[in-house]
């Protein structure tokens, strides 16, 4: 048996939660990620016979039975996840059809995986659906994304094209659009499905007055949406309060569409 702490996806978990911190998108315990594992890579370093614990979802999500998951935990700070990965992080095997995770390292000293663990697996049955390659489902809380819920119409078509129109980038990341849930209780099985009934369009899903997630193949793939999607909130909030003088026009997305071959959402360009 192999060191897990020397696992690529294991390091790789640890530096994109210290990343994440130091981008100011998860304060105290703000934040989630969960990454899908093959059983393959899993039995390198751990024994997938030896369950520590199990531990109950209040769920169901049978696509995912026997799947393995790297997961942040509840109550745990990604400011401290690079110093202590074992107590803040978990690896667990999903079973009864989702009910159950067995937890086959880490979440020592008793902790269990992130109260979003609904939206989070909802969210990867429904990201699997659309892209069987899909493996990350991140959570944060940028600080402009956060900001442009309050000032701008939640309307995920007007929402998508003003981001879309802050950079160039924004269209070439996310040609699907960014979809957008109203305020909802956070931590429940009901915006764990509606987060994850918006995932089957969309990469990225927004939720008002409260953060972002984000769906992607990798680490990089997810956080590069979601650093794309802030920084095109980040402009907005920088201009929206002054005259605007140019900007990109639907005539320029389609170039760049036509150019890059996107797969643009249909009906999201004028
Ligand atoms: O885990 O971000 O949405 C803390 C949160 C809840
Ligand atoms: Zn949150």
């Amino acid at each position: 048996m192999q060191n897990i702490l020397e696992a690529p996806f294991l390091v790789e978990m640890v530096r994109t939660a210290a990343n994440m911190y130091a981008h100011g998108w998860d304060e105290r315990n703000g934040g989630n990620i969960s990454v899908l594992l093959d059983e393959a890579k899993v039995s390198e370093y751990v024994d997938v016979n030896a369950v520590i614990r199990d531990i109950p979802t209040g769920f169901e999500a049978p696509s995912l039975d026997g799947k393995y998951f790297l997961v942040t935990g509840a109550g745990k700070y990604f400011k401290n996840v690079r110093y202590d990965p074992a107590h803040n992080l978990g690896l667990v095997r999903l079973s009864g059809g989702g009910r159950t995770a067995r937890l086959l390292w880490g979440f020592t000293g008793g902790g269990r995986f992130t109260s979003e663990f609904a939206a989070h697996m909802m969210s990867h049955a429904a990201r699997l659906s659309a892209d069987p390659a899909s493996r990350v489902v991140m959570h944060c809380h940028p600080a402009n994304l956060l900001a442009m819920t309050y000032v701008h119409d939640l309307d995920e078509r007007a929402f998508t094209r003003t981001l879309w129109r802050m950079c160039t980038e924004c269209i070439m990341v996310f040609p699907e659009g960014v979809n957008v849930l109203p305020w909802m209780l956070c931590g429940t099985n009901e915006i764990g499905e509606a987060t994850a009934e918006k995932m089957k369009t969309a990469r990225l899903v927004v939720w008002a007055q409260h953060g972002i997630y984000g769906a992607g193949r990798d680490l990089d793939e997810t956080f590069g949406l979601i650093e794309t999607a802030e920084k095109g909130a980040e402009i907005y909030l920088k201009t929206a309060h002054l005259p605007v003088k140019n900007t990109i026009t639907d005539h320029q997305l389609r170039q760049l569409e036509v150019h890059l071959g996107l797969k643009v959402r249909e009906g999201w360009l004028d």
